[in-house]
């Protein structure tokens, strides 16, 4: 088999977002568009001699660019790269197997929460070999080797078969194809007290997982069916799909109709849980009890050490910054440290490495620990599951405990989706310049305190990340905080989150969108959002 070079020329915008490289798949599936940026991965983090993990969400052209990847990594002199069988892996699996391996980072395919289609979402990311996403000073350099690029290296060769496991070579690289499920199914296991799961299951307990036809489906019924012993068809959506089944795997209570409809019902299940197309998402909702992320972080936090893995209690908490206080609550009653880091897992790396966070947490429906270096949905479903079979209460009862104790910091994030991107860009210019000028003044019955852009030292190795996000906070503890997107392929995602503390005893039982409304108006006035963008209301409500 012969290497070939191919020539090739720098291909504009191949600048890693919040979470890798995410364009429509079109775009993925152009003349040398995937080869340049993979060669650009390798230029900047090595090749030869080194062993990779790869695989992907299943979605449409997760086959094609594997066998890609492949004679790509041949090219370079990869030593051996480990594939998920079928060329699927779940980001968490991913993150496991780069570690469990120890190899030298691994190629996850992936748009995650984004649709997936021919016409849809398509994206790629570099994990480090820690198991974690680059760091900013790697997808930068990354990036800027994509602006110099003159050609790529790539195998002539036949497609390596993906679909039995077990080993065989391309060029003079081992491609070991193994089980995407076993490794991750047996990290859980460590982590967790399966027996009393399963006796919690044998007991009566009802659960519904909604996989969205997307990557957990395969991963869920072996953990949750096949060694918990919930009942078959617990999972659903349990396949999947390269378009998902058309369906949108961001598992919120927009998109998860179906779960929230079955949870809000009669005859609901104890438990739901959906998770996102790479399964490093999950959204958690009990019998009628919808749990927002930043309290499921919170509650998480407060009862980790009921479970085996984190008996011995956490290190310290850290939520991205758009995430609500309530974390912060549970980490000083406990006594341990909490961090405040920009959007996106990239930024937890340092931390968990560190050992100084066991826990991490994002609003948008993430959470993790330091089992692997990514969020990871099925984790928190379980962890979830085994703080419920030692309290043996439900989980809108957990939740009023939980406020009781610590009182409720009510919150809810508005995006406003596919705005041209000059008018998302002049809003959040316009209340840029005015950030040093809000503090003292009122606006809608609220005084601001305190306006910045928030700004991140990394406490470990000292890099400092700028522009992360405005955030106005308001006299008596309500802020909301304005970014844009950096995972959409469509003009911009405007996203507004909003957070407002109530100590309690009283007024804990509002409803969020009705406790925030004083704040939501002040964003709007402050912002002038329909002034900029027409946008008088959001597209996704969480
Ligand atoms: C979004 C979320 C962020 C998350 C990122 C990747 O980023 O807000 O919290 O880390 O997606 O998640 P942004 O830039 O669009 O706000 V995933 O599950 O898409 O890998
Ligand atoms: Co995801």
């Amino acid at each position: 088999m012969t290497v070939k070079t191919i020539a090739t020329q720098p291909i504009a915008g191949q600048k890693p977002g919040t979470s890798g490289l995410r364009k429509k798949t079109r775009v993925f599936m152009g003349p040398h568009y995937l080869e340049n940026f993979v060669q650009a991965i390798f230029d900047v983090v090595g090749c030869h001699g080194k062993t990779f993990v790869l695989g992907g969400d299943g979605r449409y052209f997760n086959d094609r660019a594997a066998q890609v990847i492949l004679r790509m990594a041949a090219a370079g002199g990869a030593e051996r790269v480990i594939v998920g069988q079928g060329a699927l892996l779940s980001t968490p699996a991913a993150s496991h197997l780069i570690r469990l391996n120890k190899t030298d980072g691994g190629l996850i395919m992936s748009a995650s929460h984004n649709p997936g289609g021919p016409d849809e979402d398509f994206g790629l990311k570099f994990n480090m070999p820690n198991g974690g996403p680059a760091p900013e000073a790697v997808t930068e350099a990354i990036y800027r080797r994509t602006t110099e690029l003159t050609g790529y290296r790539i195998l002539e060769g036949q497609d390596v078969d993906l679909s039995t496991i077990g080993r065989s070579t391309l060029g003079g690289m081992i491609v070991d194809v193994v089980d995407p499920v076993a490794d991750y199914a047996a990290l859980m296991e460590s982590l967790f007290d399966f027996p009393a799961l399963r006796a919690m299951f044998a007991g009566g307990f009802r659960m519904r997982m909604d996989s969205m036809c997307a990557i957990t489906g395969p991963y869920a019924v072996e953990i949750l069916e096949n060694r918990l012993g919930a009942a078959k068809g617990t999972v659903t959506h349990a396949t999947p799909l390269p378009d998902f089944g058309g369906m949108h795997p961001d598992p919120n209570p927009t998109w998860a109709h179906e779960l929230m409809a079955e949870m809000m019902g009669p005859g609901a299940p104890d438990f739901g849980a959906a998770s996102d197309g790479d399964g490093d998402r999950n959204m958690v909702v009990g019998r009628g009890a919808y749990v927002s992320p930043s309290d499921s972080l919170a509650v998480l936090a407060a009862n980790a050490h009921l479970a085996p893995g984190y008996a011995r209690g956490l290190a310290g908490v850290a939520r991205s910054m758009p995430t609500s206080a309530a974390a912060d609550r549970v980490a000083a009653a406990l006594g341990i440290a909490s961090f405040e880091t920009p959007t996106g897992w990239k930024f937890f790396g340092n931390l968990l490495d560190a050992g100084k966070a066991t826990l991490c947490g994002e609003e948008s429906f993430g959470t993790g620990s330091d089992h692997v270096r990514e969020k990871d949905g099925l984790w928190a479903v379980l962890l979830w599951l085994n703080i419920l079979a030692v309290r043996k209460e439900s989980v809108a009862d957990i939740l009023a405990a939980h406020w009781a104790k610590f009182g409720r910091n009510y919150y809810s994030r508005h995006d406003f989706e596919a705005i041209p991107a000059d008018k998302a860009d002049a809003m959040m210019a316009a209340l840029r310049g005015r950030l040093a000028s809000l503090a003292g003044t009122g606006v809608a019955g609220l005084e601001v305190e305190a306006a910045d852009d928030f700004a991140y030292t990394d406490p470990v190795d000292g890099s400092v990340s700028r522009g992360q996000g405005v955030r106005v906070l308001f006299a008596g503890g309500s802020r909301f905080v304005m970014r844009l997107s950096g995972t959409g392929t469509e003009g911009a995602t405007l996203r507004l989150y909003l957070e407002r503390y109530v100590p309690g005893p009283e007024g804990l039982a509002e409803d969020p969108q009705a406790a925030l409304a004083p704040v939501i108006a002040a964003a709007h006035a402050l912002a002038d959002i329909a002034g900029f963008t027409g946008r008088t209301a959001p597209d996704v409500v969480t």
